[in-house]
């Protein structure tokens, strides 16, 4: 049985070796990203169950961000590496403030090669939770398909649907990530949303006003991320606000909110109730801004346990 699977493109993602404009930036660190699988990453670290469904291409690239993967504790029955496609990528710029641009190379992504029908019913059979974002449909029509009958399997076998919309107005444009977003909205049970991309969709940007209209939708968990300003969540009447984790230091943004929707999904497979989740979940996303990289800051169980002050750190 698995806690978490996701769907989604995953690249060989290249981090500066110095801050300030990429055009003079000389060197950069082979890194891995792509936000479902620092979803489950995420989840691994903490303890799940995961599994990634996906297609890298048949190439260096590929099989090294399978290899990891595979490492990290997540299932990769799901992955395949395929011809003619190679592996995605993109090269970031990280400014003096900790700001990120990022640039993507993924116009012939290895997951256009994906079709609905590829989808494995037994995977969505024995799985919890299904983790989508707005990434992959953003990717091409082929692969909004594909994301829609993940949903369909979801619904059909009672796996929880969580969506974070993860907004790239690189990959479609506002109208059309609003248009699409929208349409997913209904089947969604947990929605993990930064507060400036449900203004997109629901053209909202207050916390309560858009609570309000998520409920239309009958979404079960309605989770607004609020980056430095903390989070806010809402579940069967109960409205809470959880505080900030101030960051020891910001060295680099990407993937906060990856790490905050696998500590809120850890937190709910555990029971945990909405404050608690919430704060464990901000301490993640607070730890991931810290480290350089996509997934490389996000903990394991017993660091956010030590930076909750729940067990001691000792040192030496
Ligand atoms: O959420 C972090 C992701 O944005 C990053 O890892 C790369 O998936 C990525 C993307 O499409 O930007």
């Amino acid at each position: 049985m698995k806690d978490i699977i996701t769907l989604g493109d995953a690249m060989i993602a290249f981090n500066p070796s110095q801050t300030g404009p990429m055009k003079f930036v000389n060197s950069f660190s082979k890194n891995i990203g792509g936000a479902e699988l620092n979803v489950a990453i995420g989840c691994s670290r903490l303890g799940l169950e995961t599994g990634w469904i996906s297609r890298l291409g048949n190439d260096e690239f590929g099989k090294y961000i399978r290899n990891f993967a595979r490492g990290e504790g997540i299932d990769v029955s799901e992955v395949e590496l395929v011809d003619g496609h190679p592996t995605s990528l993109n090269f970031k710029e990280i400014m003096e403030d900790g700001s990120v641009r990022t640039f993507y190379y993924r116009d012939n992504s290895p997951t256009l090669t994906m079709k609905p029908e590829d989808l494995n019913e037994e995977y969505f059979k024995q799985s919890k939770v299904l983790h989508i974002t707005g990434i992959f449909p953003a990717i091409d029509e082929q692969n909004l398909l594909i994301t829609y009958k993940a949903i369909e399997l979801a619904k059909k076998y009672n796996v929880k649907v969580a969506l974070d919309p993860n907004i790239r107005l690189k990959l479609w444009s506002k109208e059309r990530a609003c248009e699409v977003l929208k349409s997913f909205l209904p089947d969604v049970d947990i929605l993990l949303a930064g507060t400036e991309e449900m203004e997109i969709v629901l053209g909202e940007s207050e916390p309560q006003a858009i609570i309000e209209a998520c409920q239309y939708y009958e979404i079960d968990y309605i989770i607004l991320k609020q980056g430095e300003n903390g989070a806010v969540g809402f579940h069967q009447g109960e409205y809470v606000e959880a505080p900030p984790v101030k960051p020891t230091k910001v060295v680099d943004t990407v993937g906060a909110g990856d790490g905050f929707d696998a500590g809120f999904l850890y937190s709910l497979l555990n029971g945990w109730n909405l404050e608690k989740s919430l704060n464990f979940a901000n301490m993640i996303g607070s730890m991931v801004v810290s480290v350089k990289g996509d997934n490389e800051g996000l903990p394991y169980l017993e660091d956010v346990q030590m930076s909750l002050g729940e067990i001691e750190r000792i040192e030496r």
